[in-house]
Formats: C-alpha cells, structure tokens, sequence
C-alpha cells in the first residue's frame, strides 16, 4: 500500500468502484473514464508503479493480470474479443502510477478514434 495512490485506495476498500472482481491479490473495477462501451482495468493489489519497476518477484502477479482478461471480459459480454493495453510511464500515457491492465470493447466512439490511429 502506497500513501496518496489512488489505485491502493481502491484496493483496500478506502476509495468506492464499480467492482467487476477481486481476490487476494487482484482486483478488477469499470474505468471512470471509459473509452468502450465496456472498459475496465485489472489491478495488482500489491503497489507497483509500473511495468518499469516490476521485478522477477512479480513475474506470477503479470501473468495472473493477463490470464483473468479473457474469463473477466467474457463475463462483461466481450466473449467476441477486445483489446488489451498497459500504459507505462508518463511517456507511456500513464497517468495512475499503479501498474494496471486496460480491458475494453464492444464499441463506442473512444474506441474507434483509437483503433483508427493504431491502423
Ligand atoms: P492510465 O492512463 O493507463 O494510467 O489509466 C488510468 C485510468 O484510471 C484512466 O483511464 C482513468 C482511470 N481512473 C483514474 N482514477 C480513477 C478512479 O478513481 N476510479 C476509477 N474507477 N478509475 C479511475
């Protein structure tokens, strides 16, 4: 837990969200500022800034991030598919520096400005 994090806020109940799933190590929770019509980030519950600062320590924490995207998107009605993004760093575009993993789809104008610029 970092002081001032907002990320570990939410983690430990501090801060509400809109949760979509948590365990011991993870939590799940709808973007406040969604680009799709279904957008959520999966957190570690452990601070890491980013994935400049992950470590071998957090080698099971990373995949775990990336296993729960698929079982928590189908669940959120994106069983057809949907993008998966990790910003890093200021330059990155981050701007919670608690490592999370963006899920998102199913449409929405957000969405399509980005996969226009990523063509
Ligand atoms: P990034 O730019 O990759 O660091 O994305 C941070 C995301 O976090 C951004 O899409 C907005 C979201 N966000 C920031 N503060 C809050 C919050 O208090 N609650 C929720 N649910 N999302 C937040």
């Amino acid at each position: 837990m970092s002081d001032n994090c907002i990320f570990c806020k939410i983690a430990s109940g501090q801060i509400p969200s809109n949760k979509v799933y948590e365990d011991e190590h993870v939590i799940a929770f709808h973007d406040i500022h969604p680009v799709a019509r279904v957008h959520f980030l999966i957190v570690p519950k452990k601070h890491v800034e980013s994935l400049l600062t992950a470590t071998p320590d957090d080698q099971a924490m990373l995949g775990q991030l990336l296993a729960l995207a698929p079982k928590l998107a189908r669940e959120q009605g994106l069983g057809e598919g949907f993008r998966t993004m990790i910003n890093t760093g200021a330059k990155g575009g981050q701007s919670v520096f608690h490592l999370h993993l963006h899920v998102f789809g199913g449409g929405g104008k957000a969405e399509t400005a980005m996969a226009a610029v990523m063509q």
